[in-house]
C-alpha cells in the first residue's frame, strides 16, 4: 500500500517500479480513500497503542494506492525493498530509506507474512479485482 504521503509526494510510479524491476508482478492495483472503518480493521493489531489514532488519521487523510503483488519469495523481497519501519533507520536503497526521515510518514505498508496478507487483501479488494497474467520475462525470474 502506497500511503497518502507517497501519493501526494508523487512517488506512485517510483515505488511501483521498484517491485516491477525486481521481478515481482502486480496483479491488482487501485487508488482509493479508505474509510475509518477499513483503516481500523487494517491496523487492528495496533489498537490501543499510543500512535494508533495518528496512524488512522494519516492513513485516511487522502488517497492511497493498494496493490497485490505476487512472485517468488514475494513477502521477503517486498519487506526488504520497503526497509525498516522508521525511515531514519531504513537502509539507503530501500523505499523508506530513500524517501522517509522518520516513523510518522513512511510512505508504504507491506504485509509481513502470508497470514497478514490473507487478512489485509479482502479489506481492500474483491476477488474479481485480482487479475491473472504472466510476465513476459517469467522464465528468467
Ligand atoms: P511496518 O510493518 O514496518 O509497516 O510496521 P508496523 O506494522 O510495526 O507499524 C505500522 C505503522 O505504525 C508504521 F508504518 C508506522 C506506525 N508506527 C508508529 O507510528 N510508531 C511506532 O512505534 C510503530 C509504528
Amino acid at each position: 500500500m502506497i500511503k497518502p504521503d507517497g501519493v501526494v509526494r508523487s512517488k506512485i510510479g517510483e515505488i511501483a517500479s521498484r517491485f516491477e524491476n525486481k521481478g515481482l508482478k502486480i496483479v491488482a492495483l487501485k487508488m482509493m480513500k479508505v474509510s475509518r472503518e477499513k483503516a481500523e480493521k487494517h491496523y487492528a493489531v495496533h489498537k490501543g497503542k499510543p500512535f494508533y489514532d495518528s496512524l488512522l488519521n494519516y492513513i485516511t487523510s487522502g488517497p492511497l494506492v493498494a496493490m497485490i503483488i505476487e512472485g517468488n519469495n514475494c513477502i521477503e523481497i517486498v519487506r526488504k525493498l520497503v526497509g525498516a519501519t522508521n525511515g531514519a533507520k531504513a537502509e539507503p536503497g530501500t523505499i523508506r530509506g530513500d524517501f522517509s526521515t522518520g516513523i510518522d510518514f513512511n510512505l508504504i505498508h507491506a504485509s509481513d507474512s502470508e497470514e497478514s496478507a490473507k487478512y489485509e487483501i479482502p479489506i481492500f479488494f474483491d476477488e474479481k479485482e485480482i487479475l491473472s497474467y504472466e510476465r513476459a520475462d517469467k522464465e528468467w525470474l
